[in-house]
């Protein structure tokens, strides 16, 4: 499913907003047909956001269950005679899309998109009245699981294993778009750049409707045509190549031609492999310095924020870092699109987090994850369903360098290897370019863990001085370069997806002692120096970019407070730490 994109042939429309609301807690709304008219007793609601925060009433935060939205749009008498598509960019966790009285299209997956064409529904110079439905109950058959219960007040109370507040609502933007009948309904790119000769290899495939000869066109950014094709595959060549890269995130454009329809996709030219312990982009090996984020700020929850995003990126580059990790679920398309033209590098993840039903204060002692009754077939098919629409949206963005197939699973279950295996393959498979790779739990360490020969890149989450050796950095130091060494004898490339402290921010405290800031930077620092000691850690992402919301726990004062930076997007003193070490002299 391709981007919206506008171009000489298409226009497309976000319908961002103030929309019609209603919380459906008796599943009502499918009983009397809500989408049959103007929603009853509706409220009003902003899209793209998460409804949580935006609501004063504790019920209606914690609500599990269907939500309505609501509002008419005018199709423009100008798209007469086009093709008109309904496109939902992430309806968190299930969507249903009706265009006036008819059900268009239905999904479940809360952060990759989905679309109908609605030509038949769509009547041009007149509105059109679009309803979602969301709903946000996650299930053991659902990525990321979780499970129902009921509450003193009979209400469904929802438990989920992992740690960030389970927002909902239509997280990015619900589109209107139109394109020519006959069109390309699907480009795919992989590149490869040669250090030796300097040339650059784009390989292209297109799914087109309509018997017309197919061509491209790849214009450098100056808009010069370097190379060209005719037909739906091909391979183009491009003698002088101007590879992509952070410190030179070069651009070209492939212009795809299809009867009267051009879609226009940037492209980057490079090649990304890993070599023995060596992550390598255009033949030089990375050394990555980042973080695992979350798309969270305060009001909006989960809701993409052009706003926000700007600002994140700029603290990016301020700290120094040189590319992050979209834990845990696809980020929206805007986002890999920032980086892409920004050269930053994306571990680019998929929704499985929480397939570990014994950890810690999220699961239940000794509980088995992987099999019937828990983690089961049908998470399975969901959980591939999630990859194969994460790689078929990402999969032409430069910036995207890995696939993280999950965050923490039970990978020291033996039946975690039957469930990862088939994963494993069918991800390299439909994208075999890029190294394919897994958080790793601090549970299943070297020894204990049975699936990390099946991946490319060792990801590893260690809280040596927090979690484990809390408030001890020398016993810290020394268990987590013990640890590491365990892990750099398989040879590949190792990154520490996680580490990190919780700091309060303004609590201040010398000697460090645990919630301090300066115990947040003693415990990074410590971290940064066993890392340079082993040349196999190419990478470290602090845990986390920034404060977030979480469910609400003991151990959770307003939420999780591992942020470098605070909720508000301000540095706490490891930011400043961390700028000394990353930033280019
Ligand atoms: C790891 C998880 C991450 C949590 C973090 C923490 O991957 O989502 O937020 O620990 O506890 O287990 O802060």
């Amino acid at each position: 499913m391709l981007t919206p994109r506008d171009s000489r042939s298409r226009d497309c429309r976000r319908l961002d907003g103030v929309w019609r609301f209603r919380f459906d807690p008796g599943g009502e709304g499918a009983r009397h047909g809500w989408w049959r008219g103007p929603l009853p007793g509706a409220r009003e609601m902003a899209v793209p956001a998460s409804y949580n925060d935006l609501v004063t009433d504790a019920a209606e935060r914690e609500h599990v269950g269907d939500v309505w939205y609501q509002r008419d749009v005018w199709v423009p008498a100008a798209w007469a005679g086009q093709r008109i598509v309904l496109r939902c960019d992430a309806a968190t966790h299930h969507g249903t899309i009706w265009a006036d009285e008819a059900q268009v299209a239905e999904h479940t997956g809360g952060y990759t998109p989905f679309e109908a064409e609605v030509t038949g529904q769509a009547r041009c110079g007149e509105p059109l009245r679009v309803t979602v439905r969301v709903g946000n109950e996650l299930t053991m058959a659902t990525i990321p699981p979780g499970v129902t219960s009921r509450g003193a007040s009979g209400q469904p109370r929802q438990r989920y294993f992992h740690d960030f507040y389970n927002y909902a609502g239509l997280h990015r933007s619900v589109w209107l778009y139109a394109t020519p009948r006959h069109f390309v309904a699907g480009v795919s790119v992989s590149t490869r750049f040669d250090p030796g000769t300097g040339s650059g290899q784009v390989s292209y495939q297109l799914e087109v409707v309509g018997d017309e000869v197919s061509s491209v066109r790849l214009r450098d950014a100056a808009g010069q045509v370097v190379a060209q094709g005719t037909g739906v595959r091909g391979v183009l060549t491009v003698p002088a190549a101007r590879p992509w890269s952070p410190d030179s995130p070069y651009l070209y454009r492939l212009d795809v031609a299809h009867g009267p329809d051009e879609y226009l996709l940037p492209v980057g030219i490079r090649t990304i492999g890993v070599d023995g312990a060596r992550l390598l982009l255009n033949g030089q090996p990375l050394a990555l310095r980042g973080f695992g984020m979350h798309e969270d700020a305060a009001l909006r929850g989960r809701g993409h924020d052009d706003t926000r995003m700007v600002r994140d990126f700029a603290l990016l580059e301020w700290i120094g870092a040189n590319s992050f990790r979209t834990s845990h679920y696809p980020y929206a398309e805007e986002v890999l699109d920032y980086a892409d033209r920004h050269g930053l590098l994306v571990i680019d993840e998929s929704p499985a987090v929480g397939l570990h039903l014994s950890l810690g204060n999220m699961g239940d002692h000794g509980a088995r994850t992987f099999g019937p009754g828990a983690i089961g077939a049908e998470a399975g098919a969901a959980h591939l369903a999630a990859l194969r629409e994460l790689i078929a949206r990402d999969r032409n963005h430069p910036s995207v360098i890995a696939w993280s197939i999950a965050n923490e699973p039970d990978t020291a279950e033996p039946a975690a290897r039957e469930y990862f295996a088939p994963l494993v393959a069918a991800v390299r498979e439909l994208d075999p370019g890029r190294p394919v790779t897994f958080a790793n739990v601090a549970t299943a360490p070297p020894g204990a863990d049975v699936v990390t020969d099946l991946f490319d890149l060792i990801c590893v989450n260690r809280y040596y001085g927090w979690y484990a050796e809390t408030g001890d950095l020398a016993t810290a130091e020394r268990d987590l370069e013990a640890e590491l060494r365990a892990w750099a004898s398989r040879g590949k490339p190792i990154v520490v997806t996680e580490f990190g402290a919780d700091a309060l921010a303004g609590l201040h405290a010398l000697p460090p002692v645990m919630w301090s800031e300066e115990y947040q930077a003693a415990l990074i620092e410590m971290s940064v120096r066993v890392f340079r000691r082993i040349p196999e850690v190419i990478g470290e992402h602090v845990w986390n970019f920034a404060d977030f919301s979480t469910a609400q726990a003991v151990h959770r004062p307003g939420g999780n407070h591992k942020g470098v930076f605070t909720r508000d997007r301000q540095p706490k003193a490891a930011a400043r730490l961390l700028r000394s070490r990353w930033r280019q002299p």
